[in-house]
């Protein structure tokens, strides 16, 4: 590990990388100052078998941190390290490591004094859909072919039933024949649920930078309690801003877990949804008529992205995410499939919200 250190420009004296358990798909590390006061660092090693082009991701990663920079140091902002990611580049001027057994490195300066929360208050909520909404709204002026898709059709959802189709035909796992309910309830939902890619096309809908994995753990909060920092950008790219909506809601607006395997703790919170809504609507700004109106909708398309995506990992026969069971990506899609029922029953509601936040 020391040896994959050395290649990166750090100045100061730092420990042996201990592991840290976030996330499903990258293995990360905390590298610690020998010095009290000096920098410590965030270690990770990216998957190449999901992120195929690591040079293209860490172009974007840089393009994103340095926009959000220039816009902090714009607004005459203090404290601007701790605001925004920095990668921390090799010696040779390369923003990732790669070792000749083709494995690849990157280092960020570690934010110090934070911590992220898995479940949100109504409180950090507000606070959070504020953050989202201010890192869509400083990257606005981007266009939205500066970065490239670093998952090429991430959250296109016509692409990812393209994908569950084809794990369907080969039925790898031989587990098909055992989920015909599931598979029935997907189809059912199949053409209302590519509502956006079709405005897309019809040029009604556009796409924007987007975190497209803004789960309430991808925030880091300071000692008081504030959002300061977002990260975890591997996934920043062009796309709807119904998916940064609507994924925040799948994760933090259920009063469930993700992969809950008693279904009945699967509700929608509308406290989180309403001050979450109430704090987006604030900062995004630039949002237009139909994008607010289709927000409650990118809760379910999200949920139901999951669903499908989770769903197509079990036929696969487990190959995308880390599981922690044997039926584990079968027990989330139930969990994700269950949220949607959920979201669907609440969606009056959830418009309602939205109209009188709108005509406040
Ligand atoms: C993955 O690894 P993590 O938790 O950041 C996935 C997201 C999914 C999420 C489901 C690159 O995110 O899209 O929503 O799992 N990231 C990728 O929990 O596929
Ligand atoms: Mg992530």
């Amino acid at each position: 590990m020391k040896e994959i250190l050395s290649h990166f420009a750090i100045q100061n004296e730092v420990g042996e990388p201990q592991p840290l358990k976030i996330g499903f798909i990258n293995d990360s590390f905390i590298v610690r100052a020998k010095k009290a006061g000096e920098k410590s660092y965030f270690l990770q090693r990216i998957n190449h078998h999901i992120f195929t082009n690591v040079e293209g991701l860490m172009r974007n990663i840089q393009v994103v941190t340095d926009h959000i920079r220039a816009k902090l140091t714009a607004a005459g902002e203090t404290d601007i390290a701790r605001k925004v990611l920095e990668v921390v580049p090799t010696h040779d001027g390369k923003l990732y490591y790669r070792t000749p057994e083709g494995d690849y490195w990157r280092v960020y300066v570690l934010i110090e004094g934070t911590s992220s929360q898995e479940k949100v208050t109504p409180e950090s909520a507000e606070l959070t859909g504020q953050a989202f909404g201010r890192f869509q709204c400083q990257l606005a002026d981007l266009p939205f072919d500066a970065l490239c898709e670093s998952i090429p059709n991430f959250h296109n959802m016509e692409y990812r039933l393209w994908q569950l189709d084809e794990a369907l035909k080969a039925d790898a796992a031989g587990r098909k024949a055992a989920c015909a309910e599931i598979i029935a309830w997907i189809d059912e939902r199949r053409e209302a649920m590519c509502l956006a890619e079709r405005l897309f096309r019809e040029g009604k809908l556009q796409k924007h930078i987007n975190h497209c994995d803004t789960k309430v753990n991808n925030v880091l909060f300071d000692e008081q309690g504030r959002p300061i920092c977002i990260v975890d950008l591997d996934t920043v790219m062009p796309g709807f801003v119904l998916s940064d909506f609507g994924d925040f809601m799948r994760t933090a607006a259920n009063s469930g877990l993700e992969d809950d395997p008693n279904l009945d703790n699967i509700h929608v919170d509308l406290a989180i949804f309403e001050a979450y809504t109430r704090g987006y609507l604030k900062e995004a700004t630039f949002l237009t008529d139909l994008e607010k109106e289709l927000l409650p909708y990118g809760c379910r398309l999200l949920s139901y992205m999951q669903t499908v995506r989770f769903f197509t990992d079990y036929i696969n026969g487990d190959t995308y995410y880390k599981i922690q069971y044997p039926e584990h990506n079968l027990v989330r899609t139930k969990a994700q499939l269950r949220l949607v029922e959920e979201q669907e029953k609440v969606e009056p509601q959830m418009k309602q919200i939205i109209h009188d936040l709108c005509s406040k």
